[in-house]
């Protein structure tokens, strides 16, 4: 069975939770035409997360890897188009760490582009009234570095790119007072884009199987 990877972010900077976090629980061990759904919390800790995303990489073998995170601000769901060689925080990561204008993957490729079917997703989701976008940047943050360094692992063959969300209702409401209202998506319409995003894969990976098992003519 072919076999996809959800994975979202813990907590960061001023936010007390993480829709991405929160969406991994409704998914965790879903079948979705056939494929099994698995799922993976990252840390937001710049030495440590490389480590752990490698690990379930190598572990899972996945077919496909959809990787969230939240963007607090935007207003709709984003795929990322491309991840850069770069890393350069406004916020210091859970750890405390910071880093400007440094090399994420020293001698790597400056990016790498999703290899996800964004317009099929797009289109999905505009059929099933879930405005979304192509961002052209994911920022240069743990979401970037995610997306550089599982392209990396993988290679071009299997289907991985980012997924960013906005603010869920909870974060709405845990912003405090004096400062500019976040936008928000609730977190039931955050989960409904997800998994519109993982029936494509899912889609996409039953398609191409029953290419391959086809008697040839
Ligand atoms: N968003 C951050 C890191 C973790 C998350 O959920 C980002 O956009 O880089």
């Amino acid at each position: 069975m072919n076999r996809i990877l959800l994975t979202g972010f813990e907590a960061f900077g001023d936010h007390p939770s993480n829709p991405t976090l929160t969406a991994l629980s409704a998914f965790e061990g879903q079948r979705i035409a056939g494929a099994q759904v698995l799922t993976q919390a990252l840390p937001v800790d710049a030495a440590r997360m490389p480590g752990v995303l490698e690990e379930v990489l190598r572990r899972l073998q996945p077919q496909a890897v959809l990787l969230s995170g939240l963007a607090a601000g935007r207003v709709q769901l984003s795929l990322e188009r491309a991840a850069l060689n770069v890393l350069d925080f406004r916020i210091p990561d859970n750890a405390g760490a910071s880093f400007q204008d440094a090399e994420l993957c020293p001698g790597g490729p400056d990016a790498y582009l999703s290899t996800l079917p964004l317009r099929a997703i797009l289109g999905t989701w505009q059929a099933a009234g879930v405005p979304g976008y192509v961002s052209d940047t994911a920022g240069l943050y743990l979401c970037n570095q995610a997306m550089y360094l599982a392209r990396h692992q993988l290679g071009p063959s299997v289907p991985c790119g980012f997924l960013h969300v906005p603010a869920d209702e909870s974060l709405a409401l845990a912003q405090p007072p004096g400062k500019p209202p976040l936008p928000y998506l609730p977190q039931q319409e955050i989960n409904r884009g997800i998994g519109l995003a993982l029936d494509v894969l899912a889609g996409q990976l039953e398609s191409a199987q029953g290419e391959k098992q086809a008697p040839g003519v």
